[in-house]
């Protein structure tokens, strides 16, 4: 008898997880239900962003002196709220609020998990109906569990994260997460009302054709940089090209693309802002942990971006993430900087 393919939801795959996992207790795969819960919700919202009035600024300005849009404030309260009230996550970090939220209740307290997040990164796009996305990390508390979390659970590497992923709200709805045992996509299936596993096992190509960044801070760059995207532009076919250079200005659409078709996204730091625009916590390190367990690699130009030890929550760093051949030749030309 011929049945329909079986559809996983999230909901099932990280249950169904959890049978890999020796005493797992089924907090992570909470989280990461509550997670799909909050973007569902958020879904709803961008899906409709023109027709009600949560376009255009709330009039507030966040810690990185940018003007709010309604819709960030409405993500953050959706994931922020799913994640206090569940039981799996004792406090969180956004980049909407000026400091982590330790949920202080007996539930939160003894829960196992923090989670950082950008609830909606590319919101300048918003208003002109180009992709969007969330953006979250999720670590083990290192701060005693009996206890309302603290400073130290929200500043640990990006090595030390057990999961990370993003939501990128685009011609369809995707949830992608990462855990050590690797990369899985579900697109949300409107007709059910549940994201469904449609890109198992997720792996970056070692190599593209596709570089991402701005050519319009090019002369601020560093001159590896600089080289490196001069080769890109020189590509042919007989040294891996042409190139085609995709600048979406959403980082989720950006990195996601690069994922699943191979290439290479770079913010450099710039004169302006020499660490660049991009935060560690809630943007970088997810990604560079996707971006791993994936095959692909992100750095700082310098180091491996998981190796970051963190100061401040909202600090910046210069981001270069991406197929592992585009990235080594990008390092070369970084290597050679200075060198006749
Ligand atoms: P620029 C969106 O504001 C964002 O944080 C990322 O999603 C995106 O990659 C980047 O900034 C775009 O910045 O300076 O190139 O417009």
């Amino acid at each position: 008898m011929n049945f329909n393919r079986k559809i996983l939801t999230l909901d099932e795959f990280t249950i169904q997880q959890l049978r890999h996992i020796p005493h797992a207790t089924g907090e992570l795969s909470t989280l990461l239900r509550d997670i799909g819960l909050a973007a569902k919700r958020v879904n709803v919202e961008v899906n409709k962003a023109g027709l009600v009035d949560i376009l255009g600024d709330a009039g507030s300005v966040n810690v990185q002196g940018e003007d709010v849009k309604k819709l960030d404030l409405f993500a953050n309260d959706q994931f922020t709220g799913v994640l206090q009230h569940g039981v799996s996550c004792a406090g969180i970090a956004s980049e909407e609020l000026d400091e982590y939220v330790a949920f202080d209740d007996p539930i939160s307290n003894n829960s196992k998990y923090v989670c950082l997040f950008d609830p909606l990164d590319g919101s300048g796009n918003i208003d002109v109906n180009v992709s969007i996305g969330t953006i979250f990390g999720v670590y083990r508390r290192v701060s005693p569990k009996g206890q309302k979390a603290s400073k130290e659970d929200f500043l640990q590497k990006g090595t030390q994260q057990v999961a990370a992923g993003y939501i990128v709200y685009g011609s369809s709805t995707m949830l992608v997460y990462a855990t050590r045992r690797g990369v899985n996509g579900f697109t949300l299936d409107p007709s059910i009302g549940e994201f469904t596993l449609s890109h198992p096992d997720i792996k970056c190509p070692p190599s593209g054709k596709i570089y991402s960044v701005n050519h319009g801070n090019f002369f601020q760059y560093r001159e590896g940089v600089k080289k490196y995207i001069d080769v890109c532009q020189k590509k042919d076919k007989t040294t891996g090209g042409p190139y085609t250079q995709r600048y979406i200005g959403s980082m989720v659409a950006d990195v996601h693309r690069n994922l699943i078709k191979g290439g290479i996204f770079m913010y450099p730091g710039t004169i302006d802002k020499p660490k660049g625009k991009l935060r560690l916590m809630y943007e970088c390190n997810p990604f560079a942990f996707i971006t791993e367990v994936a095959g692909g690699k992100a750095t700082d130009g310098e180091r491996r971006i998981l190796d970051i030890q963190p100061t401040e929550l909202h600090q910046r760093t210069p981001m270069f993430i991406g197929s592992s051949d585009m990235m080594a030749e990008l390092e070369a030309e970084l290597g050679r900087e200075g060198k006749v």
